[in-house]
């Protein structure tokens, strides 16, 4: 007898593997691989068929340019700890691939000072920039919007901002971030220190709000379809379409307790905005700081946004302007 179900009463089907629609394109179909295997425990958290994955030709690329960058962080890595495996994985934490010294600026130093870090740079930015491309065709290929690409590529933006667009309007690759766990912690901290806090950076301020606006936003989404889905409001796109029970006992619940509420669409939509917004006005922010504004907390003063300390020299000074080092 078939039975009703619904996220809570979830069976794992299993059957013939599924390979996904035809792309009417004999080519494009003989890109699918791994149409199998049914693996139970991926079915717990999500869908337990493995696969199709689909190569193409930008996803071969990307993999490739990803497969170089990130074996040279791993050869550099052993050149530091003298070729000694275990060490390796002891020192994995601190080890780190470090940009050029500020004395190279933007031109390209020897291998071993920060050349290779060059290298690692260009193929995974080439990396990345394929994925994006292979993104935003499959889904034109597919006949959906592009929504997931352009999403993607705020991401890249801030990326782009960090490792490339900034430090080449500062003049220097130094000032790209390092390929290291901890390294890479470290260079935030002192970004933020040398910048004077970047907590009154306005933009560091608007990013967090977008970050923890998404959290919140995909956590009300999430909880409000699971509540609903005993009246079938997983099936969201139907929803959208045609507003059911689902849809309205939904809508009501917030505007009970919030006395707002999205709609089953816009929903998805506030989301889409405020993960994109996240990067987009970080972006923003990094390509500010250091090169528009020296000194974040110093500006914030100015602005009236922080108050300014009383000291007995009257006013803080500009570190960067006293010529300390
Ligand atoms: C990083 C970019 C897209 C990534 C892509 C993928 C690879 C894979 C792997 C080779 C995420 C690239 C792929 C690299 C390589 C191999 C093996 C997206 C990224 C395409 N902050 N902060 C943010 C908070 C502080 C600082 C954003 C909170 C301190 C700096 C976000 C706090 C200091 C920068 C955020 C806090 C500091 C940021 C990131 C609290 C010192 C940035 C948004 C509560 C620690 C970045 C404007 C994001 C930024 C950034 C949150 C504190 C420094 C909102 C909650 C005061 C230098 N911080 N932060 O989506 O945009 O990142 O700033 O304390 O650059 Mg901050």
């Amino acid at each position: 007898m078939a039975q009703y179900q619904n996220l809570f009463t979830q069976v794992q089907v299993v059957g013939p593997a599924q390979t996904g629609v035809s792309l009417g394109d004999a080519r494009s179909d003989n890109e699918r691989i791994l149409p199998g295997p049914l693996v139970h425990l991926l079915g717990r958290i999500g869908n337990a068929q493995l696969g199709p994955i689909y190569l193409g030709s930008l996803g071969i690329l990307s993999a490739f340019c990803f497969v170089i960058a990130f074996t040279l962080i791993g050869w550099n890595y052993l050149v530091a700890v003298n070729y000694n495996p275990v060490m390796m994985l002891k020192e994995l934490f601190w080890l780190s691939l470090d940009p050029p010294a500020p004395q190279y600026g933007l031109s390209i130093p020897p291998l071993n000072q920060g050349g290779w870090f060059l290298i690692v740079g260009l193929f995974l930015t080439a990396s990345i920039l394929f994925w994006w491309m292979r993104m935003y065709r499959r889904a034109r290929a597919l006949g959906l919007g592009t929504h997931i690409a352009w999403a993607f590529l705020a991401a890249i933006w801030l990326f782009l901002v960090l490792g490339l667009i900034r430090p080449i309007l500062m003049g220097c690759w130094c000032e790209a971030v390092p390929y290291g766990i901890f390294s890479h912690l470290d260079w935030t901290a002192a970004f933020s220190l040398r910048y004077g806090n970047l907590f009154y950076n306005p933009f560091h301020m608007l990013s967090i709000v977008f970050l923890y606006g998404s959290a919140l936003l995909f956590a009300m989404h999430g909880a409000t379809i699971l509540a609903v889905s005993r009246f079938g409001g997983e099936r969201e796109i139907e929803q959208i379409v045609d507003r059911g029970t689902a849809s309205e006992r939904a809508a009501l619940f917030w505007r009970w307790t919030m006395g707002f509420n999205a709609t089953m669409e816009s929903i998805h939509r506030y989301a889409w905005w405020f993960a994109v917004l996240t990067p987009l006005t970080g972006g923003i922010g990094i390509l500010l700081t250091g090169t528009v504004v020296d000194n974040w907390y110093l500006w914030a003063v100015k602005h009236h946004v922080a108050p300014g300390y009383p000291v007995p020299w009257d006013v803080v000074i500009d570190p960067a302007l006293t010529g300390a080092k």
